[in-house]
């Protein structure tokens, strides 16, 4: 695998995933792959989850990691050509990515949308051109549209835990006072079309994500009616995607509550983390049997293992 941005970049799904949690179960034997190896995690954005879980994952696989905090200690990068650099920008971004590639042999990054200009952020300026001049495979810790990691995490725990052959699973919005990225939801809906799980997406009207991620799955604007015998449900915020990165009045109601699990299947509440506690979600799923949040991050590590492993395999 010389590249993982989207689900589109892994032709075997389930094998990804079996991979995964035969990793959970042997996470020391492919040591000898990654040494003399080495991975450079570059955050552009603020990361826990992604930043430790990557790091032990290439850890296990005996790899050096170097992580860079780019926004915060690297130069002021420039992306656009045809420019002088007579700004507050320092360094192109085709110097700095071609010279990170002199340094590793596998690239991480991460970059978050503007949630300004749709066609911007839809068109992954930052990604494309970290692919194009880095010359080493490339793997996504989330960029503007997709969060593959996240969702591969996601979709290893729903395999791990179900307890019905194809298990319902339910995406649903939630409020929040900030205008968060579609990148989380958009990559979750582009593994579960893909997965062999019955998906529903809940959400109120005007939230709809782009049609590009959601082919195949149901769409509910009563959280209730969608919730109901729901096996695993993904509680998430995103911003609207017309008009691009608003916050729409209301709806506050669409937090979940132990109330509103009643018609479920007994189910188990996910989130990617971070999440804002009786905002996002209550406090009493988070602190209760439901919540699932904690084993799903633990999840990340196997994830990420299984995808720096088919990438070290390919050098
Ligand atoms: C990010 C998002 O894409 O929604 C990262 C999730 C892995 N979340 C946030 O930016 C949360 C920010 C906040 O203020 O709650």
């Amino acid at each position: 695998m010389k590249k993982f941005t989207t689900v589109h970049d892994v032709s075997d799904v389930n094998s990804l995933v079996v991979e995964a949690l035969q990793l959970k179960q042997n996470r020391y034997a492919f040591q000898h792959l990654g040494k003399n190896k080495t991975i450079a995690l570059v955050f552009l954005n603020p990361s826990l989850r992604t930043r430790m879980s990557t790091q032990k994952a290439a850890l296990n696989l005996g790899m050096n990691v170097m992580v860079l905090n780019i926004d915060k200690e690297g130069w002021a990068l420039e992306l656009r050509d045809d420019i002088a650099m007579n700004g507050t920008t320092v360094e192109h971004i085709r110097e700095a990515a071609a010279v990170m590639g002199q340094y590793a042999d596998i690239i991480g990054v991460r970059s978050f949308p503007g949630l300004k200009d749709r066609e911007e952020d839809y068109s992954e300026t930052i990604f494309n051109k970290f692919v194009e001049f880095c010359g080493v495979p490339i793997v996504s810790l989330e960029s503007a549209t997709r969060h593959p990691l996240q969702s591969l995490a996601d979709l290893v725990t729903i395999e791990e835990l179900k307890a019905r052959h194809r298990p319902k699973v339910v995406l649903t919005w939630a409020p929040h006072i900030k205008p968060l990225p579609q990148a989380v939801p958009n990559s979750f809906a582009e593994w579960m079309c893909k997965a062999d799980v019955d998906f529903t997406i809940a959400h109120p009207k005007g939230y709809e994500l782009c049609e590009d991620f959601t082919k195949g799955a149901t769409i509910n604007h009563n959280q209730d009616e969608a919730l109901a015998d729901a096996d695993f449900i993904y509680v998430k915020n995103w911003s609207a995607y017309e008009p691009y990165g608003q916050i729409l009045p209301g709806n506050e109601d669409w937090m979940l509550t132990n109330d509103r699990l009643k018609n479920t299947n007994n189910a188990k509440v996910m989130h990617c983390l971070p999440v804002r506690r009786d905002l996002e979600l209550s406090a009493e799923i988070l602190d209760g049997q439901s919540s699932i949040v904690v084993h799903e991050a633990g999840n990340r590590v196997w994830a990420a293992q299984a995808v720096l492993k088919r990438m070290l395999e390919s050098l």
